[in-house]
């Protein structure tokens, strides 16, 4: 396109230029060469996007503990064959939830390598992802993607030093990384990134103009030596070649400006694709906005440390992190990665906190992320009862011991998609959230499961909507209306389902765009489900139901057995139900329902039990 577009102007312009005075063919000259560089320079713009960085170190997967702030809630009463953190799948299952919440459009995955001479660290090790895409997977999430983050010298000096003393010794400054010899790329390359992204599937990867993206974070003369005369960007055709030979596809590799200092050849055209600064702790920069070949990327920290672990930078409430926030999505940067979704160590996570030091509800910064996230005001928003960032609850401590401390009664849920949900209510219990984003037409939908006759209200700022009876059905999980809220504009509000009579199971509400001017028809395509049944299957027919597809073409429908072979698949056009006969196709085994629709993918587990 742009070589014909060059094309036309050349032949358009020569035609006439024979023909000019000199004045004028210098003029022409000047506005022919303008027009190409403009073609030249300006690069293909994206839209803004927003992620952060995400590990899985040990202690973060216990919540952090041995740091005084910033802790995670979710610590507490995993199942006794689930609480060690190699064979823990909650803390993934809670993590997917708060970063769906977040709103964010992807998480940059620390991956930190598996070495083959030595023990798995706990500190990233790229094994551990396929328990965040289960993870995604079993909750149907499709909201955010996987880019990876090369976290040296973490990934490359401590691998190295790891592997060599076979897991006796762990150090990023000595010996240090030579980058000069081949055969230390093996640390980069074969024990880390190439198994970080095969445990990410096509479909999850985190693109920009269709080419995963990796970022790559310091080097430095403490870290690593023999960095320069294109040492640096030997290592980074090195990934490129590796990456395009193994899987076909040329990276989106985004390094810290701090390379070009050490490797000037990393200025070289086709070694960069985008260049960010980092945040600087010590020198007190929370934000930085790097343009690079006319690219801008941010980088954005909330807080850092605590002061008597200096450096130091004071989240303020939440208002480091608005402001550096401010200082890059709003300020033209294309990509924005904030540190980190996890970094409690460092006490600059997102998650769910009650630390009442620096922040001032534990959603804050997840309602902050979502705030500048694409879609502040999302169609649907589903809130987990377990999340509140306030309660009432009359019983002492949790009768069910999961989630999180406190007296708020929280149990392993059974419901589809797993969770986690809250028990043992009783009237005058409340949870509460801050900072809600309601929209201009606001309808509210309850799950719950009750076995007695019950009734809550949900109110707005203080303000009750109509009481909503909840039916007894058989105390099966059902989703109902559960009030209306309109108000002259979107907006943040705070938000309270108290309970009225009767002791029901709270697991969600999720809370949906009302349109007026579309009636009642289309308001179901703002909520997507699927429900399979019977399930476990006992008989041959499967029913399917679909909510939310009414004015989709094409859903495709697939069952995937545990090889990953599908064994059935239709296409459909506007589907609401469907009845599969079975009895030819599933055996007793574990299988995967899988629709998939343009952006939205849901999959949910089927275990077939007939013989
Ligand atoms: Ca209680
Ligand atoms: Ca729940």
């Amino acid at each position: 396109m742009l070589k014909q577009q060059i094309m036309w102007f050349r032949q358009k312009l020569s035609k006439c230029f024979d023909l000019m005075p000199y004045r004028m063919k210098f003029i022409y000259l000047v506005i022919y060469y303008a027009i190409i560089s403009l073609f030249i320079a300006v690069p293909i713009i994206h839209a803004q996007e927003l992620g952060a960085t995400f590990c899985w170190h040990y202690k973060e997967i216990y919540g952090g503990h041995d740091y005084p702030f910033n802790q995670s809630i979710a610590k507490k009463g995993l199942p006794d064959d689930n609480t060690h953190w190699s064979a823990n799948t909650e803390w993934w299952e809670n993590m997917v939830e708060e970063i769906e919440y977040s709103g964010i459009d992807f998480v940059a995955l620390l991956s930190r390598g598996n070495q083959p001479n030595a023990p798995d660290r706990g500190n990233g090790n790229p094994i551990h992802i396929s328990k965040l895409i289960n993870a995604m997977d079993a909750r149907g999430v499709n909201s955010f993607k996987l880019a990876i983050f090369d976290d040296c010298p973490n990934s490359w000096t401590g691998s190295m030093n790891w592997d060599n003393s076979n897991g006796t010794l762990y150090s990023t400054d000595n010996p240090k990384f030579d980058c000069g010899n081949t055969a230390n790329y093996v640390y980069i390359w074969d024990y880390n990134l190439k198994q970080a992204i095969a445990n990410i599937p096509v479909e999850r990867r985190y693109k920009i103009n269709g080419r995963m993206v990796i970022i790559f974070w310091s080097v430095k003369s403490s870290w690593m030596t023999n960095m320069g005369n294109g040492n640096l960007k030997k290592i980074i055709e090195y990934i490129r070649t590796q990456c395009i030979a193994t899987y076909g596809f040329n990276p989106y590799l985004i390094l810290n400006r701090n390379w070009f200092d050490v490797d000037s050849q990393c200025n070289s055209t086709g070694v960069a694709d985008a260049v960010h600064n980092w945040f600087s702790a010590a020198g007190g920069t929370s934000y930085t906005n790097y343009l690079w070949n006319g690219i801008t990327t941010g980088v954005v920290t909330p807080g850092f440390g605590h002061p008597a672990d200096p450096p130091f930078i004071d989240p303020s409430g939440g208002q480091t992190l608005v402001k550096g926030l401010e200082g890059t999505v709003k300020s033209g940067a294309s990509l924005t990665l904030c540190e980190g979704f996890t970094d409690a160590a460092e006490s600059a996570a997102y998650w769910r906190s009650e630390d009442a030091t620096y922040y001032n509800y534990p959603n804050q910064r997840l309602n902050i992320l979502r705030q500048y996230s694409k879609d502040p005001y999302p169609n649907s928003l589903k809130v987990e009862a377990e999340t509140c960032d306030y309660y009432a609850d009359l019983t002492t401590g949790n009768s069910g011991g999961a989630f999180r401390d406190g007296n708020l009664d929280i149990v392993k849920s059974t419901d589809l998609n797993g969770g986690w949900h809250v028990t043992g209510t009783q009237p005058g219990e409340y949870m509460e959230w801050k900072e809600l984003p309601l929209l201009t037409n606001t309808k509210f939908l309850l799950r719950y499961k009750s076995s007695d006759a019950a009734s809550i209200n949900i109110s707005v700022d203080g303000t009750a909507l109509s009481p909503i009876n909840l039916h007894q059905a058989n105390n099966m999980w059902t989703t109902i209306e559960a009030g209306s809220y309109t108000n002259l504009a979107n907006g943040l509000h705070s938000v309270r389902l108290t309970i009225l009579t009767g002791t029901p199971d709270i697991n969600y509400f999720t809370r949906n765009r009302v349109n007026d001017t579309l009636g009642i028809e289309n308001q179901k395509n703002f909520e997507k489900s699927v429900l399979i049944y019977p399930n476990p299957l006992t008989t041959s027919k499967l029913f399917v139901d679909l909510a939310g597809f009414e004015n989709a073409e094409h859903v495709q429908v697939k069952i995937i057995n545990i090889q990953g072979k599908t064994v059935y698949q239709d296409c459909l056009n506007k589907p609401t139900h469907l009845e599969i006969n079975t009895s030819e196709i599933l055996k007793k085994s574990l299988y995967f329902v899988r629709i998939e629709s343009g952006q939205t993918i849901m999959v949910k587990k089927l275990i077939v039990i007939k013989n």
